[in-house]
């Protein structure tokens, strides 16, 4: 057989990368995980130590629920039916080499405009004054795609250039043609994103598709060093 040529070569090197990346993602996410506070405003959060992940997103979509089937634990976060389940800000230390922070949900249309405001305040806060956030994963419903109600807060990631990766839940709701034609579509969507990450992660809490991509990406922004 030939040697391969350079043509061949960098896709072989692109291979092993990712491997690398999962096989970090594997290493990272077999620690232990610990809740360490759900605050309700900006007094009680955790001094800034490690790095920070937050997951946001429409209410229901999936966020307590990914935190879960990343971490591998059935009831990390508290998950529900019922929109509207997290109503604080869920702080997670995989210990000391990243902190996953659940988000509550917004677009919320059941809960009292009162409330809504609350937790709507409460992400925006966190999002806008967190030096060690490194990275927003902003779910979105495989079925619904990018909806009115995550428009706004894309542009506000764009304009305050917090970065962010698209994970798309619940990916075992749709056919695979479905599924491919709604990534082809929403990775066009996001090229006009500033702040976005030009390639989504397609993921199901429920199959746990996608998550060992997903752990390989947040592995990248964890630190090598033990913090705490
Ligand atoms: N089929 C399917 N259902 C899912 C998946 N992920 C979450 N769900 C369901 O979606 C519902 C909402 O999940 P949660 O994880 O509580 O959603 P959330 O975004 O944390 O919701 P809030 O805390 O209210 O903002 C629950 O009934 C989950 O079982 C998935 O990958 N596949
Ligand atoms: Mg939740």
């Amino acid at each position: 057989m030939d040697e391969p040529g350079p043509a061949e070569a960098a896709p072989a090197e692109n291979a092993e990368a990712r491997e690398a990346a999962l096989e970090a993602g594997r290493l990272l996410f077999a620690r232990p995980c610990r809740f360490v506070a759900g605050v309700a405003g900006p007094e009680g959060m955790p001094a800034p130590a490690s790095p920070e992940i937050a997951f946001a997103g429409r209410s229901n979509v999936g966020k307590s629920s990914l935190v879960n089937a990343l971490t591998g634990r059935r009831a990390l976060a508290r998950t529900s039916n019922t929109p509207g389940r997290t109503r604080e800000i869920n702080f997670f230390d995989l210990d000391g080499h990243l902190m996953l922070v659940d988000l509550p949900g917004y677009g919320y249309a059941a809960a009292s405009k009162t409330k809504i405001k609350a937790w709507t305040r409460l992400a925006d806060d966190y999002l806008r004054g967190r030096p060690s956030l490194r990275r927003v994963c902003l779910l979105l419903d495989a079925r619904r795609g990018i909806t009115a109600a995550d428009e706004p807060v894309m542009a506000a990631f764009d304009r305050s250039a917090v970065s962010f990766v698209a994970v798309l839940t619940k990916c075992d709701k749709l056919a695979e043609e479905e599924l491919a034609t709604r990534i082809a579509a929403l990775e066009a969507a996001l090229a006009g994103h500033v702040a976005a990450y030009p390639a989504l992660i397609a993921t199901s809490a429920r199959t746990g598709a996608g998550m060992p991509e997903l752990r390989g990406h947040l592995a990248a922004l964890a630190t090598a060093e033990r913090i705490g």
